[in-house]
């Protein structure tokens, strides 16, 4: 069969992560797939960075969906049903909206993949497609195959990696928790070792939800990957800093940026948020220690829990500028189907009616408690400003430190995003 593989378009124009046009990131999902559809002819597309085929003809068409991209999806999906071609629907949001997803698919996948798909290609060529796949238990991660990174388009800077899934944390706002497969899994540091040695990018993003959950892991995969000398970054949980032996593989086997959830800065929206591994009085010194490994340290966190009314936003502003972060993505509450947070809100009439392409973090599309959605993203806004410039004052003696000097020097284009972060805009108002 001639196979479509389909990532929607994720980044929004002043979004978040825009000033990120120099890294393609890999759509490591579609990647897996190709890999589990040997002998078909496999055409993986990223709508972020490449045209949708229009011209051409597919036997099959498998869409990836998030909730802030499934308008879209649903729009190609729709698209490629009208040509002919039969279109399969997987990643969160199918999840999340099953019955959603299916009106615009033959086929959706709930949840992951590597089990169904292979049947899923057999009932395809046999035109005898059931409209639902659903593994009957998770992925044991070393069946996961090495992506075909062949067909993602070329990416010299950053390749992205997974060695993990799942979390033990129950964020009330986070899907994961919620889902059959949300226990931590974990691939064998010699199957990571041999994936990242045929990468040749020399530096790499773990996608993972929480590689810390269980630390003697991360410390063995750390020791594992040193000698292949990558640099490389991670999202990592505030409580490994209490691990300095940890702290000091990461160091030594090239980790050198992490992105933190600090989640909020204050400790009654931490309680809200179901964030029990947060301290608040701690911020500080996580983030002296990530330093003092010569990790650079970007930070996360959510505004609009049901505590705060508008003085958060001074607060968290003073809080940021004081814990030394090198930057600072800062999101609005966003309830997704299936957390807690929705089914709260929608039995409180709180939910506002808005477009998928809202629920990206950047945009109130509930009712808070203590604000009107607009002073919610004004707040943001106005705190994502005067941070702004804050960062960017302190960016050249960051750079110029004799500490992380070098590693600019010697990747010059990871100095290039930065000088690009920078500069960036961010548009958290509605039009
Ligand atoms: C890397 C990443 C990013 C990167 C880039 C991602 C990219 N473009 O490829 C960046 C940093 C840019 C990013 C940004 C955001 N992200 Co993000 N991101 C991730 C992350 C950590 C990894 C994605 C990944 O590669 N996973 C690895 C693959 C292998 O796993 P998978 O996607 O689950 O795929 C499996 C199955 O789902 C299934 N499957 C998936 N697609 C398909 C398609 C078909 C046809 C089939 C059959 C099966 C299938 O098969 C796969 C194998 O089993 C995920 C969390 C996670 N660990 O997945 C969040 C995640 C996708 N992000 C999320 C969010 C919310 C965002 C942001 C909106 C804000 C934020 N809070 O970070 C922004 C949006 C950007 C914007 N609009 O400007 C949410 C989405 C939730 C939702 N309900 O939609 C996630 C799930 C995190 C979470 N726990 O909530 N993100
Ligand atoms: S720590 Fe991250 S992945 Fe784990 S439950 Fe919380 S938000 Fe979800």
């Amino acid at each position: 069969m001639r196979i479509l593989l389909l990532k929607p378009r994720w980044l929004v124009k002043d979004g978040v992560y825009r000033f990120l046009t120099h890294i393609s990131f890999e759509p490591l999902h579609l990647g897996i797939l190709a890999a589990l559809s040997e002998g078909h002819d496999v055409t993986i597309v990223d709508h972020d960075w490449d045209e949708i085929p229009n011209d051409r003809d597919f036997d099959l068409v498998g869409i990836t969906a998030t909730t802030f991209s499934s308008q879209r999806a649903f729009d190609l999906a729709d698209g490629f049903r009208q040509k002919g071609a039969k279109v399969v629907i997987g990643g969160v949001h199918a999840c999340l909206m099953p019955e959603e997803c299916l009106q615009h698919a033959d086929a959706i996948v709930i949840g992951e993949a590597e089990y169904v798909w292979p049947q899923l290609l057999k009932d395809a060529a046999t035109g005898a497609l059931k409209p639902t796949y659903q593994q009957s238990q998770p992925t044991v991660m070393d069946d996961v195959p090495i992506p075909r990174r062949d067909l993602f388009r070329p990416n010299p800077l950053v390749g992205m990696i997974q060695a993990t899934r799942g979390c033990h944390h129950t964020c009330k706002f986070c899907y994961l928790p919620h889902v059959p497969w949300h226990q931590h899994r974990r691939r064998s540091p010699d199957k990571v070792y041999e994936e990242l040695k045929g990468m040749k990018q020399s530096i790499v993003f773990f996608v993972d939800d929480n590689l810390f959950v269980d630390e003697d892991y991360a410390l063995a995969l750390c020791e594992k990957i040193a000698p292949l000398k990558k640099a490389w970054s991670v999202q990592a949980p505030t409580t490994i800093t209490k691990n300095l032996r940890l702290l000091r593989a990461m160091q030594k086997s090239g980790c050198f940026f992490v992105q933190v959830g600090f989640q909020t800065v204050h400790p009654d929206s931490l309680a809200r948020a179901g964030v029990v591994q947060n301290r608040v009085e701690t911020y500080r010194e996580v983030v002296r220690r990530f330093h003092q490994h010569g990790i650079l340290v970007q930070g996360f966190f959510i505004f609009g829990f049901d505590n705060e009314d508008s003085r958060i936003f001074p607060t968290a502003e003073t809080c940021i500028k004081q814990m030394g972060l090198e930057d600072a993505l800062l999101y609005i509450l966003t309830p997704y189907p299936g957390t807690p947070i929705y089914d709260q809100l929608k039995q409180q009439g709180r939910l506002l009616a808005f477009d998928r392409e809202k629920f990206g973090w950047a945009n109130a599309v509930f009712q808070p408690a203590r604000m009107t959605p607009q002073e919610l993203e004004r707040g943001v806004q106005s705190t994502y400003e005067n941070l702004h410039s804050f960062f960017k004052w302190q960016a050249p003696r960051r750079i110029l430190n004799p500490k992380w000097l070098p590693f600019f020097l010697r990747h010059p284009r990871i100095l290039w995003v930065v000088l690009q972060a920078l500069n960036r805009r961010v548009k958290i108002l509605r039009d």
